[in-house]
């Protein structure tokens, strides 16, 4: 069907094969998001928790010309204790050269999206998608992440976007985009570390038959893109709005003041709120892929046993 250079693990073949459910995991978040050895930590228990559910785990990175479906805990192991500066972290725009050169590149969510809708995976788990950065009037840095849910057919779970965004312009530029962004069991926006968010949900879904169902109907209508699920992040490990906007503030004066751009952004103000925090960031953080992880889980079952 496809002529991309996809080398699927056998687990994540056979699943595929048999029709049962798969969930896209991305790499930039092990890569980029979180520090050695808690990154690696989390991969595993992500998988974990994805399997005790009933569905297979696919994490996706770009090693040796292949996009790789599914890694081995060698190769999990590898990507989180290699430094940031020495993976490329992939969006649209980079993913290609990647292969070509034979580089080893981590997937963002854009990136995630496209490779587990060319190894037929619809259902995809990460922390928060990139979106519209603060000042982005001025510096145009809008996540490709944003694009890529309007055009390829993956359902994207989420905490929301990164709190460290311009909230309210990301879901302004998601509904321009057509992408339907569906609130998990509530009326609110999630903002990542923050269960509410003070925004109204465009729409909103409580059940994932639900979300499966309306993941369906877009293929019927015809309409290309995704969707993007906003999962709040369980009340025991939250962190209130009220806590983390001055955190996030001063993170983002210090990458001002030290000059941060384009992709170097997202991965300094998680490093810098983790520190400010005293790693509390990091064990929330944690804690929403998890449950990011079970929500896609019972939605990708959701997706191959139709009511
Ligand atoms: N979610 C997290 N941590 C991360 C990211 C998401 O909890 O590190 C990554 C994702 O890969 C997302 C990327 O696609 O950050 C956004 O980067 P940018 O703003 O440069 O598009
Ligand atoms: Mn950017």
């Amino acid at each position: 069907m496809t002529d991309a250079p996809l080398l699927y693990s056998p687990e994540v073949a056979e699943a595929l094969a048999e029709d049962r459910p798969v969930v896209a995991l991305e790499s930039t978040i092990i890569t980029h998001g979180m520090p050695y050895p808690q990154n690696l930590d989390m991969a595993r228990e992500v998988e974990e928790v994805i399997r005790v559910i009933g569905a297979t785990p696919a994490a996706l990175a770009v090693m040796g010309g292949r996009i790789h479906v599914g890694l081995t805990d060698d190769s999990l192991h590898q990507l989180a204790r290699t430094p940031p500066d020495e993976v490329m972290k992939l969006s649209r725009a980079d993913l290609a050269v990647c292969l070509a050169n034979g580089r080893t590149g981590a997937t963002t969510v854009a990136a995630t999206m496209i490779c587990a809708h060319l190894a037929g995976i619809r259902v995809f788990a990460t922390g928060g998608i990139g979106g519209v950065h603060r000042g982005a009037e001025h510096s145009f840095d809008i996540s490709a992440d944003l694009q890529e849910l309007a055009q390829t057919p993956v359902t994207v779970v989420a905490a929301g976007a990164k709190a460290i965004l311009d909230l309210p312009k990301t879901w302004e530029v998601l509904e321009t985009l057509g992408v339907p962004v569906i609130a998990y069991g509530q009326d609110e926006l999630p903002a990542f570390w923050s269960r509410s968010s003070g925004i109204p949900a465009p729409l909103r879904m409580d059940s994932p038959a639900e979300i499966a169902a309306a993941a369906r109907m877009r293929a019927r209508l015809g309409l290309p893109g995704g969707q993007l699920v906003a999962n709040p992040i369980p009340e025991a490990d939250e962190i209130t709005q009220s806590q983390i906007l001055p955190v996030i503030l001063r993170a983002l004066d210090e990458a001002e003041q030290q000059g941060i751009a384009a992709k170097s952004v997202t991965p300094f103000l998680l490093q810098q709120i983790f520190h400010l925090t005293g790693g509390k960031s990091l064990t929330s953080n944690i804690a929403l892929v998890l449950n990011n992880a079970r929500l896609a889980a019972e939605i990708a079952i959701a997706m191959t046993n139709p009511a």
